[in-house]
């Protein structure tokens, strides 16, 4: 069944393998970043693969006429958008909350929470119109235990999980599915801009196991996208077989 799918952020990690997964089962997909010169990497990438038409949208979740206009401004045959995957996030920092930098926390709270709002509030009208749609969440294992320093990170996560859960109560009589997706450690560029660029912080975070991979993560949101109309994954929490909750991870060497 060909889909148009939207992904926020797929100009790095989850995202982007999400991009490249459902592209290569010949479904559309419009996808967002900050960056155009990876948006346009991806999306010759794509067209390379010959499957499915590739829209790329460069601006950033945190401004809400950005995220509106995006969606306003979609060629007509681009607008019914099926499945909204709200996957732009991160953490900025891991300090104590004592001394945690507040523009950090900005920065979380306005991008993994209030940009995930901005865009579905964007989609919806025309999924409700439809009554037909699914709107798949990325939260985080530090959405489910809050964890040492994790602070606003978790802060962020957990209130994607709330809106999640509100969301589908409230869009019940339009037929719309909405799934919240929690992976634990997975080695993107996720540690890299949480350390705000120093590499061997970010390496350190998945010495010693096998942290999950971005297309672990992008198999999963995949399988929660195409089951049958009547069946919605609610939850689905991820984690490397090395790590048991958002704190307890079994490194050897
Ligand atoms: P990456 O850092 O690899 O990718 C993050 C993506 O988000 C990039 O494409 C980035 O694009 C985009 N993004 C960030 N800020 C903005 C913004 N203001 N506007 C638009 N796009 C933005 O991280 P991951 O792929 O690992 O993370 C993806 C999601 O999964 C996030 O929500 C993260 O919190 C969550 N997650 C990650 C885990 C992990 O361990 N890696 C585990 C659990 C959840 P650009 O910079 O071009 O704007
Ligand atoms: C990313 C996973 O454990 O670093 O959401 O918070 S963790």
């Amino acid at each position: 069944m060909k889909r148009i799918v939207l992904i926020t952020g797929a100009t790095a990690g989850f995202g982007q393998a999400m991009a490249l997964r459902f592209a290569a089962e010949g479904n559309d997909v419009i996808i967002t970043g900050r960056r155009a010169d990876r948006l346009q990497h991806l999306t010759d990438q794509i067209k390379a693969l010959g499957k499915c038409r590739c829209l790329p949208l460069c601006f950033d979740v945190r401004q809400r006429e950005a995220c509106f206009a995006a969606i306003s401004g979609l060629p007509a045959d681009w607008q019914p958008i099926d499945v909204l995957v709200n996957n732009a996030g991160g953490a900025w920092g891991r300090d104590r909350a004592d001394q945690a930098n507040l523009d950090d926390w900005d920065t979380m709270l306005d991008t993994n929470v209030k940009g995930l709002m901005y865009m579905t509030k964007a989609v919806l009208p025309q999924m409700t119109e439809r009554r037909q749609g699914h709107i798949i969440n990325m939260g985080s294992i530090a959405g489910k235990e809050p964890y040492e320093n994790g602070n606003g990170y978790n802060a962020a996560k957990f209130a994607v999980e709330g809106f999640s859960r509100a969301l589908r109560i409230d869009l019940l009589p339009y037929n719309i599915k909405v799934s919240h997706v929690a992976p634990g450690a997975a080695e993107t560029e996720f540690s890299l801009v949480r350390f705000k660029g120093d590499a061997d912080k970010a390496a350190a975070v998945y010495q010693g196991y096998q942290a999950l991979q971005a297309e672990d993560v992008a198999d999963i949101v995949y399988y929660v996208a195409s089951l049958p109309p009547h069946v919605c994954i609610n939850d689905v929490v991820v984690t490397p077989t090395a790590q048991a909750n958002s704190y307890s991870i079994y490194r050897q060497g």
